[in-house]
Parts: structure tokens; C-alpha cells; sequence
């Protein structure tokens, strides 16, 4: 799979003539209202909504005509959009910083596909190991995996940090409804020990499961909070360190550190460096999503994230939603000035999703320079941001439908509620609609004054519109469905990443920040006031806390 040729090399995003066009176009088009390119023609709405993947994804209510789409695919063209996506799904080291294949969709292939890196399939891995998570699920969810004493597992803390959390956290709140109401799901990352304790303080420790996952198991705030929950246990159990192998099982691809720690190695779950972090949420690192909903619901969740990458391998990009979507996003970004996009789930399932996508999205694509190591001259990712709605409305949404700032939003909802209550299900689809339409149609001057308003008042209560969404709306909030909203998020990501020809897949921001830390924990915690050489700011800020702590 290796020895194919790697995908050409792109000429940069501003030198092609798709590039010169689309600033040529967006000049007139920012003259557009969308009020009258609906008015003006009757089949916009149903031109722009596609339906696929279980989807129903209405863009008509972005600022866009059939030009603006047409000079985007030709961006895309020009970025070899088609052979970016081939090479991900061959198994390329497209992450050529890190010399790695950027695989997570081998993690939801179905048993017999064949995806190989460096000449062997890896699907019947990714197999071995989903059908030994099972297994434990099925002992932890039907009791029959004891604790030391014999007792029940009543409790799943998850430790871990960044991609081995935040996939966790979000999937097991989204999927809550479908999870094992006997089981408490408990999530730990952060290294402030507030963490930790507030996470099991109402715990029985002979009732308590550990899962430690850490794709390097080296991570500093995961392994702090493994040996403080080894601590916290053994004191509890009596010191006797042999019931570590009953507490504690981990995700990791690193079965020294993981034997090291006292975990036995068939209570570790593996997974693969082609699996980057952030994109595995469907990988070993779902195990305790596999344990709050079951092996049948996890394997729901992973057809989702297939169906969707079917589409996205194969529908043409005129037609394809992750493509659209990122296409909207280069759009807005690069050509309308817009710093933000809003995620906005009216479900509340998905309060952590907005979360989980900061983290997709920016980590993925926060670079600045290009593949070749070029220093770009445009704007990558936006900040992603957002929260449930309708509570938003009641909070940022005044920014959004007045403030000065162009922010692209996506409404998310389903036709069923999982809790059917009463009317609350139509009232929060009437916002959404509401919202959508506020945003795009707003009330112009004239019709604020046609209801009788003071003129003084006039400026502050209208609603200039034009203000871009996509809607997505899916018919219920399955294990399927939400695999299919993280696939396309994902695919969306790498649209965009080969359309600024970034590298989505690693994340050297992080590092030096992590390396300074390393440096200063020393100079915390040594008895003998410490020689300081950084700067004089963090010098003071280290003998002021040094001194707080007495
Ligand atoms: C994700 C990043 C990062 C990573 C964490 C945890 O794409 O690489 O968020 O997931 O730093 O790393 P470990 O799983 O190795 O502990």
C-alpha cells in the first residue's frame, strides 16, 4: 500500500485561477442578501438540501449561488481533494511529519475489507480487538467480573486526557439514553487534583474499575492520575497490590509501560499509531463507551461512522456532505473574513459535542504552515465553538444575529426526541427553524417601522440577516446517527486541511508548552531555592507561588 506513489503536491491554495476567481465572485456575492436569492428562485431550498447517510443537510441558507459552488469544487480540484482522499483510505503516511498513515477509518471497516499498511491488513486487528472489548463488557456489564473482594463493578472511571477523553466523555453523554443505568460512568483528565476527587469521592473502591488510557501511557496528567487512583485504591483494599489486576485494565499501544504499571497484559486493549488521538474514539479508547452501551450498540455506532465514510469516499463532491461542508468552511474563512463557526446541537445529549469538536477541529487544523513546511499566506482553521440550544439563545446568539461579526453556524436536530415530553419536542424544533430563519431573513427597517416602533428605537431592533447556517437534520439520536455526525465532522476537517494542504494529523503546538512544564516542575518542588533563567515575568510568578506555598 506503501509503495504507491505519494499524491501530488498541490500549487498553493492563492495561486490557481479557482483562487482569483472565487475573490472575484465573493465581491459581487457580499452584495447578495439571501433574501433575494430565495426570492429569486423558488427551487433553492430544494436544489440545496441533500439528502444521504441518513442525513438531511440544508445549506440554502448559505451565502452561496451555483457559481460559488462551482468555483469551490475547482478549488478542491485544484488541492487534488480526490487523490487527498484516496491516499487516507489506502493507508498512505499522508501525516508526513510524524511518518504515520492517518487510518481511524480502518477502526469501522467491516471484517473482511482489506486495508493495508506497510503490506498487512490491519482490519482483522482491529477486529481481534473489538471482539475481546466486547467480551470484557460483557463480563463488567453482567457482573461476573469481580472486584478484589469479590464485589460487583458498579463503577467505570476513565482516566485519561485530550483523545483518550474527550471522545470518551462526549460519546458517553451522548449516548447516555442506550447506557447501563447500573453501571457509573466516571470521566478523569485533568492533572488539577480536584479532578480526581471529585470523581471518587462517593466511590466504593472494591466496586470501582480503572480504565487507563493513554495511547503513549507516558502522558504526564494520565499517569499522575493512574498512580493517584492506584494510591487511592490500595488504601482502600488493604495495600494488597495484587488487586491492581482486578481495578485497573488500559487502552494503549505501549504493552512495556502498561505491564510496568501492574497491569496484566490481557487486560489491555491495543490500538495502532496509525490511530491519532483525536480520531479515536471508535478504536480501544471506546471501551468505556463499549461498557456503558453494550458490544451491539457499539458496533451500531461504528456503522454509522462507515456509512459516512462511504459517502464521503464516493459521492461526487457536489453531492457529498463532509465536502460541502468544508468547502462552506474555506468559504467563510477565506474569503468572507469569518474567524468563528458556531456548533449548535439542539439536543441535549450532545452538551459535550461542541467540546469534542474544539478539539477535532482546531487541533486538526490550528497550522501555519503548509505540508512542505511553507509558511501560509491565508487564514486555517476558525475557533469552533457552540453550545446545546436552546440555551445559547438566551446567552451569545445576541452576538450572532447582531453583533458585528460574520459566524457561520451549524444547527443540529432530530425529527424524535429520545425523552418525549409533552410538547418540548416541538417548541425546541420551532427554535431551531426560528433560529435559522432570524439569522438568514433578519427585519430590515422597513418592517420594523410597519409594527409601530418608536424611531429611536428603530436601528436597535433590526435584524440586517444574511447570517449563514447549515442545518442538519437527522431522525433520532442513535448510537448510528451520532457515528455518522463525528464522521462527517472528521471528513469536513480533512476537506478543509487539503484544501489550505495542511497536515491535520499532528499536533507540535502542544509540545513546548509540555517541555517548558517539565522544566518548571523542578524548580516547584525543590527544598533549595532554585536558579531561575526564564524570562523575568515567569521568574516572579515561580518565587511568588513558591512562597504561597510556604
Ligand atoms: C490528540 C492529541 C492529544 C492526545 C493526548 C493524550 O490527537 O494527540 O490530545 O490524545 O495528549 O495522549 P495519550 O493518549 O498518549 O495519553
Amino acid at each position: 500500500m506503501n509503495t504507491r506513489r505519494p499524491t501530488p503536491t498541490a500549487p498553493s491554495l492563492t495561486d490557481g485561477p479557482a483562487w482569483h476567481a472565487l475573490q472575484e465572485h465573493v465581491r459581487a456575492l457580499r452584495a447578495m442578501h439571501l433574501r433575494e436569492l430565495f426570492s429569486s428562485d423558488p427551487a433553492r431550498s430544494e436544489r440545496l438540501t441533500l439528502e444521504a447517510a441518513g442525513i438531511c443537510f440544508d445549506y440554502s441558507k448559505q451565502r452561496i449561488t451555483d457559481e460559488t459552488l462551482r468555483l469551490l469544487l475547482a478549488l478542491a480540484d485544484e488541492a487534488h481533494l480526490a487523490e487527498r482522499i484516496a491516499a487516507m483510505f489506502a493507508g498512505e503516511r499522508i501525516n508526513r511529519t510524524e511518518h504515520r498513515a492517518a487510518l481511524h477509518v480502518a477502526l469501522r471497516a467491516p471484517p473482511g475489507a482489506d486495508i493495508r499498511v506497510d503490506g498487512i491488513n490491519v482490519v482483522p486487528q482491529v477486529h481481534e480487538v473489538l471482539g475481546r472489548m466486547a467480551v470484557f463488557a460483557g463480563r463488567i456489564r453482567g457482573g461476573e467480573w469481580r472486584g478484589h473482594g469479590g464485589r460487583r463493578i458498579r463503577n467505570v472511571v476513565n482516566i485519561g486526557i485530550g483523545g483518550s477523553d474527550l471522545g470518551p466523555v462526549m460519546a458517553y453523554e451522548a449516548l447516555r439514553h442506550y447506557s447501563a443505568r447500573h453501571l457509573v460512568f466516571r470521566f478523569v483528565s485533568n492533572v488539577d487534583g480536584t479532578d480526581f476527587a471529585e470523581a471518587v469521592h462517593d466511590l466504593e473502591a472494591a466496586e470501582t474499575l480503572f480504565i487507563v488510557s493513554s495511547k503513549t501511557f507516558t502522558t504526564l496528567e494520565t499517569m499522575t492520575n493512574a498512580l493517584s487512583a492506584r494510591d487511592w485504591l490500595l488504601a482502600r483494599l488493604g495495600g494488597d497490590a495484587a488487586a491492581v489486576a482486578r481495578h485497573f485494565v488500559a487502552v494503549s499501544t505501549n504493552a512495556r509501560a502498561v505491564t510496568d504499571f501492574g497491569i496484566a497484559r490481557d487486560s489491555m486493549f491495543g490500538f495502532w499509531d496509525w490511530v491519532g488521538g483525536r480520531y479515536s474514539m471508535d478504536s480501544a479508547i471506546g471501551l468505556s463507551t463499549m461498557l456503558a452501551i453494550g458490544p451491539g450498540n457499539f458496533h451500531a455506532l461504528l456503522s454509522g461512522f462507515r456509512e459516512m465514510d462511504e459517502h464521503f469516499r464516493h459521492a461526487p463532491f457536489g453531492h457529498n456532505i463532509p465536502v460541502l461542508m468544508g468547502l462552506l468552511t474555506v468559504l467563510y474563512v477565506n474569503f468572507f473574513g469569518a474567524q468563528t463557526v458556531a456548533v449548535l446541537p439542539y439536543e441535549q445529549y450532545l452538551k459535550r459535542f461542541p467540546a469534542y469538536l474544539q478539539q477535532l477541529t482546531m487541533e486538526s487544523n490550528g497550522k501555519h504552515v503548509t505540508l512542505d513546511g511553507v509558511r501560509v499566506d491565508y487564514d486555517t482553521s476558525p475557533v469552533f465553538w457552540g453550545e446545546p440550544g436552546t440555551n445559547g439563545q438566551h446567552s451569545f446568539y445576541q452576538l450572532i444575529h447582531q453583533g458585528t461579526r460574520l459566524i457561520p453556524c451549524d444547527f443540529i436536530a432530530f425529527g424524535r426526541p429520545l425523552n418525549a415530553l409533552g410538547r418540548h419536542h416541538d417548541l425546541l424544533l420551532a427554535n431551531v427553524f426560528a433560529q435559522t430563519a432570524a439569522l438568514a431573513f433578519g427585519r430590515n427597517v422597513e418592517e420594523v417601522r410597519a409594527e409601530g416602533t418608536a424611531e429611536a428605537l428603530v436601528p436597535h431592533r433590526v435584524f440586517e440577516g444574511n447570517r449563514p447556517s447549515n442545518t442538519l437534520l437527522l431522525e433520532e439520536l442513535t448510537p448510528a446517527a451520532l457515528g455518522k455526525l463525528v464522521a462527517l465532522y472528521e471528513h469536513s476537517v480533512f476537506t478543509q486541511a487539503a484544501l489550505w494542504r495542511i497536515n491535520a494529523f499532528d499536533q507540535w503546538g502542544v509540545e513546548l508548552g509540555k517541555a517548558l512544564a517539565q522544566r518548571i516542575v523542578p524548580e516547584l518542588e525543590s527544598a533549595a531555592e532554585p536558579v531561575l533563567t526564564h524570562d523575568g515575568s515567569t521568574n516572579a510568578l515561580i518565587r511568588r507561588y513558591r512562597r504561597m506555598k510556604g
